[in-house]
């Protein structure tokens, strides 16, 4: 399919345990509800293997991230315990190590070239797959993506409406041609509404939206 050509990279953005509802893990039971859930995020591991799979075939390189903070991290509103301090904004998740930080079971990771872990550091959050949160702090990617003759982005995973649309808006930024594969991706919508001002956000920047059919 043309759209699978050798300038095109797939991005695999955050599908980790701690951002999904209950599944089936590999000995079989189910797992807690992540501690970040968003709605229905485990419909979105078939149409993203199906992908890698055959952008793996291809010879079309396959980027996965995970979000991996430290205990403590600053956007984790237990860190914050004493009045007047700057609030976080989210439950702990993610923490380096932990099962809520590994990938979903069901996520095929060998077709993965390469992964990038983001927000490490303490004191920056980190949405987007190529900056922390400052804007300007890089992860690497956008070099690695260079090096490799890579002019178009399929963007896939989770959250919609957080580190999707920041590694799209970056990637845009970067002068990448960005697209989002509208049934490989789910939001929180939290505050409410954030989803929506996502998709009109990504839309103005020029981003494009298609559904995995098309690709595969
Ligand atoms: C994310 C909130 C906090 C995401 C990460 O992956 O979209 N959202 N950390
Ligand atoms: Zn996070």
């Amino acid at each position: 399919m043309a759209l699978l050509s050798s300038d095109t990279a797939l991005l695999i953005i955050d599908v980790q345990n701690d951002f999904c509802p209950p599944h089936h893990d590999k000995d079989g039971s189910i797992s807690e509800p992540g501690a970040l859930a968003v709605a229905d995020a485990n419909e979105i591991l078939s149409p993203i293997n199906r992908l890698s799979a055959l952008c793996e075939k291809q010879g079309v390189p396959v980027i996965a991230t995970q979000d991996w903070h430290p205990r403590n991290h600053c956007s984790f509103s237990s860190t914050h315990a004493a009045p007047g301090e700057e609030q976080g904004i989210w439950p702990d998740h993610c923490v380096q190590g932990t099962k809520g930080a590994d990938f979903h079971p069901e996520l095929n990771l060998n077709p993965i070239r390469l992964i990038v872990r983001k927000g490490f550091r303490p004191y920056l959050d980190s949405y987007s797959a190529f900056f922390e949160n400052d804007r300007c702090t890089p992860t690497g990617l956008e070099f690695y993506l260079k090096g490799l003759g890579v002019s178009k982005i399929l963007v896939t995973g989770l959250a919609t409406d957080y580190c999707v649309k920041y590694s799209a808006l970056d990637a845009r930024r970067l002068g990448f041609e960005v697209m989002i594969v509208s049934d490989a991706v789910r939001g929180v919508d939290y505050p409410a509404g954030s989803l929506h001002k996502a998709l009109v956000e990504l839309e103005a920047a020029g981003v494009s939206f298609i559904d995995s059919a098309k690709i595969i």
